[in-house]
């Protein structure tokens, strides 16, 4: 009987032996997720049970882990129930809210080589678009911003722009506009800022 009841108390024991560490030194604790470049943490608890939630700042998309994430245990260990989230520019996108904000992928850190990403603006039907330039700044002569006048490449360029000079304002005729950004294959620059908003064509007649 003895080994029987040994072989069944040892591990229980261990079991509640390991719980009770948990408990005693703080190990049901998730690690600091710390605050996410780009956006904001809302939660400050990470112990077993409890969740936070990440939400990006404007311009910036959640390009790893879910919107909110539960310290949980998970084989025996006290972990995150998923990656940190992570809010980074993205290369290109659509773009259909009332105004925005669209960064060159990286900002605020520098774009890479070879990208080429499209935006299209969509506004509502009836409106146009004005896009202003917060901060442009790529390499002279090999990276460039097409802004088209329309839904796509095809529509009629507007302006292409490289090194530091752009123009303050911009506006669509019509409720798309398209931006290409395409970078060569050596040396990069913090790119840019750029805000848009929808705007009643009739202010332009
Ligand atoms: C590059 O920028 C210069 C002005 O800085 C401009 O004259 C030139 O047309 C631009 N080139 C293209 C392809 O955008
Ligand atoms: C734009 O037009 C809408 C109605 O079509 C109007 O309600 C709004 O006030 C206008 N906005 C501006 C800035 O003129
Ligand atoms: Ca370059």
């Amino acid at each position: 009987l003895v080994p029987i009841v040994l072989t069944l108390l040892v591990p229980l024991t261990l079991h509640f032996v390991s719980l009770f560490l948990l408990q005693a030194f703080g190990h049901n604790e998730c690690p600091d997720p710390g605050i996410p470049l780009n956006g904001r943490r809302f939660g400050n608890n990470f112990q077993l049970g409890n969740s936070i939630s990440v939400v990006c700042e404007e311009g910036f998309i959640k390009t790893q882990g879910a919107d909110t994430i539960t310290c949980h245990l998970e084989d025996g260990n006290v972990m995150w129930s998923g990656p940190i989230p992570r809010c980074e520019a993205p290369c290109g996108g659509h773009y259909s809210g009332p105004s925005g904000v669209i960064l060159s992928p990286g900002w605020p850190g520098y774009y890479k080589d070879s990208l080429s990403c499209e935006w299209v603006i969509e506004a509502e039907a009836g409106r146009s678009i004005k896009i202003s330039f917060d901060r442009f700044q790529t390499e002279l002569s090999y990276d460039f911003l097409e802004v088209h006048d329309g839904p796509n490449l095809l529509s009629p360029m507007i302006g292409s722009f490289n090194g530091t000079q752009v123009p303050q304002f911009l506006f669509s005729s019509s409720n798309f506009l398209y931006l290409l950004f395409t970078t060569d294959n050596s040396r990069s620059n913090s790119g840019f800022k750029i805000f848009y908003e929808g705007e009643n064509i009739s202010c332009f007649t």
